[in-house]
């Protein structure tokens, strides 16, 4: 790995870019977490990959203590969060103040809520071992197989999956996909496909994806527009899962994650949703999206187009708002967006 300065081009916009300055990087350098992950790791994506909107990973909790010159400023600028301010959990669905939006079924055509979480006292996927990830299957697989009722389902290992399955499980918006090249550069697509692998429920409204980007991923997700149902879902199986896996938790950052983005509740919140005459108005969208705090992607999932007026819109805010508040901000765009497809 080089140890000079990195070479940024110019049309490179990444908050790595922004926030290392050639103080800190001759600060960090040479620094080394007790997992062995190295500042030049952390950063290794972001170089890689100019078109990087953060480009930085940690590999473990320490990471955001060692780095923090570098990873405070970009999290501050990213989640609008100072030092002085400290996360705050709240994860009771009878808080949310929400209905069906769309009780027809005119325009959602699924919601989907995660989180995600990782192992308090293992590294963070950039950083784990081979072993150390086997290991955490093993935690995981157990955990999963006390769950009962709706909860319970079957584990699939990603090693021998068929690809036609694989596939299908990805076109269906189950499964992540293999191979992205921000993870890659961050060392988390090392060993694979060991290690990895996915849990569902019969009817796939309950999923847990394993040793992806981050330990686990939570996913509670259903066709339709009902996210009171999915986010009491979620809640019950985060706090069965919790029973048995400890969660890594930071007090001012709240759940740690491998990707600063996610950091806080580390919850994702969408909707896809049709919005033909939206579509063609996208700045109109787009000031609405903004209001309400939303992100817009396409519908295979981030770093995809979006699809013949079809999107995945969800929660912009993860750190510094509860979980009930991100998915208020969704909810209350996704009535904005409606209202406003209806009016046109
Ligand atoms: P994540 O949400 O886990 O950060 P992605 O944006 O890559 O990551 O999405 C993962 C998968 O979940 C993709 O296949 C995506 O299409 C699917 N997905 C996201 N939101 C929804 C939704 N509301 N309905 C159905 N599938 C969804
Ligand atoms: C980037 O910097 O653009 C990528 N590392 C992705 C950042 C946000 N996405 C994510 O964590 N899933």
């Amino acid at each position: 790995m080089d140890n000079s300065f990195p070479v940024f081009e110019s049309d490179c916009h990444s908050l790595l870019r922004r926030h290392l300055t050639r103080d800190i990087f001759d600060t960090l350098r040479d620094c080394i977490t007790g997992s062995g992950y190295t500042f030049l790791q952390a950063i290794q994506s972001g170089i890689v990959n100019q078109d990087s909107s953060i480009g930085v990973y940690a590999g473990d909790a320490e990471s955001y203590q060692l780095f923090s010159e570098l990873f405070t400023p970009i999290i501050a600028d990213y989640h609008g969060f100072s030092t002085a301010d400290t996360h705050l959990s709240h994860l009771d669905p009878s808080a949310l103040k929400v209905q069906n939006p769309d009780p027809e079924n005119r325009y959602i055509l699924s919601t989907r809520i995660r989180v995600g979480r990782n192992i308090d006292g293992m590294p963070l996927g950039p950083a784990v071992s081979r072993y150390q990830r086997r290991v955490i299957e093993e935690q995981v697989v157990a955990a999963v197989s006390n769950l009962t009722g709706k909860l319970s389902g079957t584990y699939f290992p990603l090693s021998g999956m068929d690809e036609e399955t694989q596939h299908r499980l990805i076109e269906d918006h189950f499964l992540f996909k293999e191979g992205d090249r921000f993870l890659d550069a961050a060392g988390l697509n090392r060993d694979w496909p060991d290690g990895r692998g996915i849990f569902h429920n019969t009817d796939k409204t309950f999923l847990l994806w394993v040793n992806e980007e981050d330990q686990l991923r939570i996913i509670s997700m259903q066709p339709g527009g009902d996210i009171k149902t999915v986010f009491s879902r979620l809640m019950t199986a985060v706090s069965e899962i919790e029973k048995s896996i400890p969660f890594l938790y930071d007090q001012r950052l709240g759940y740690l994650t491998s990707c600063p983005t996610n950091l806080g509740t580390a919850m994702r919140a969408s909707v896809h949703i049709r919005l033909p005459k939206l579509a063609v108005k996208r700045t109109e969208m787009k000031q609405i999206t903004d209001t309400y705090h939303l992100q817009i992607r396409g519908i295979h999932g981030e770093h995809s187009e979006d699809e013949s007026g079809i999107y995945d819109i969800s929660n912009g805010r993860r750190l510094g708002v509860t979980e009930v508040e991100c998915v208020q901000d969704m909810y209350d765009g996704v009535v904005a967006l409606i209202k406003r497809e209806e009016e046109l």
